[in-house]
């Protein structure tokens, strides 16, 4: 069945010039982009979105990086669009991702991973809701 999730194209990758190439493997992979736009965001805005990791002890880097420039954040359609965007990303530490994925080809380390894409159909709306308005989704 057809699902939405929500991604970021993160900054260590757009500095390095990176986002058509990710965004090609998006497409390649059979997903439908229904809304994307290149913004940055503030400390507090990065503390907000990924605020489930509050008292993880990397939080402060992560939000640190993750306003250090422009992002892309996206929402993404397609059939098990959830599971097969992180899949398609690789595993959180790009040393540990397999061959071919975006954080295997993309990524440099595990706090600047190249690209985020939501873990379950919750937080995927949170996410979703959080950068997009209904406007921008139709
Ligand atoms: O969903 P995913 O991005 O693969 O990983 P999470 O466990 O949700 O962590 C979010 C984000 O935090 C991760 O992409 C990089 C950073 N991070 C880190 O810097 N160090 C860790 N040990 C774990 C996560
Ligand atoms: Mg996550």
């Amino acid at each position: 069945m057809s699902q939405r999730t929500f991604s970021i194209i993160k900054p260590d990758a757009v500095r390095k010039g990176y986002t058509a190439a990710i965004l090609a493997e998006i497409q390649k992979a059979g997903f439908k982009i229904v809304s994307i736009k290149r913004l940055s965001i503030s400390k507090a805005q990065a503390e907000g979105f990924y605020h489930v990791h509050a008292a993880r002890p990397f939080f402060g880097e992560l939000t640190e990086f993750m306003s250090s420039g422009p992002i892309f954040p996206m929402v993404l359609e397609k059939d098990n669009a959830i599971a097969d965007l992180r899949k398609l990303m690789g595993a959180t530490n790009p040393a540990q991702a397999e061959e071919g994925t975006i954080r295997k080809q993309f990524a440099a380390s595990i706090g600047e991973n190249a690209i985020h894409g939501s873990d379950a159909e919750d937080t995927a709306a949170f996410e979703i809701g959080y950068f997009f308005a209904g406007i921008e989704l139709q």
